[in-house]
């Protein structure tokens, strides 16, 4: 009877042992799962805040691109008192931009009653409108009345 019950007992203990062995095997995996996680990871995050920055830095080397994304945009510039082109043709949602090379101030007043423009585009200034009709849109340089232009919405 003594005997049969040390048996027992030994093959429990091996038993105990094989399990405490698995065990241990598990953690180790787990454990080397959560440090690949971890350095995949950190693998990732700067690479992430990388490319944040790159398109950070790319908003503000060119705020001009951000009406683009609407639609397309044009440049009118006002360079020795006169609009260059004088007369551009656009689609519905394109955007104008005028920018004042010139080192005094120039306004954009639309011809008709009502339509919109700007008082005073200082030296430098930009001034955008999108248009979101159709139409012919004459303006001048209240200061300047030989300066025209025309913006043909198609
Ligand atoms: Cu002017």
């Amino acid at each position: 009877m003594a005997k049969r019950s040390k048996k027992k007992v030994m093959k429990r203990t091996k038993k105990k042992k094989r399990f405490g062995l698995v065990v241990a095997l598990v953690v180790l995996i787990v454990i080397a799962a959560a440090g690949a996680f971890l350095l995949t990871n950190w693998d990732r995050n700067p690479t992430a805040s990388d490319e944040d920055q790159q398109n950070n830095l790319g908003e503000l080397e060119n705020p001009i691109a951000i009406p683009i994304i609407s639609g397309q945009s044009y440049d009118v510039k006002i360079e020795n008192s006169e609009f260059n082109p004088s007369e551009l043709i656009i689609s519905i949602n394109n955007t104008v931009i005028w920018t004042n090379m010139d080192s005094v101030v120039h306004t954009i007043t639309f011809d008709l009653e009502g339509e919109f423009g700007f008082p005073g585009l200082s030296p430098g200034g930009t001034y955008s409108k999108t248009f979101d009709s159709k139409g012919t849109y004459s303006y001048h340089c209240e200061i300047h009345p030989s300066m025209k232009g025309t913006i043909v919405v198609q």
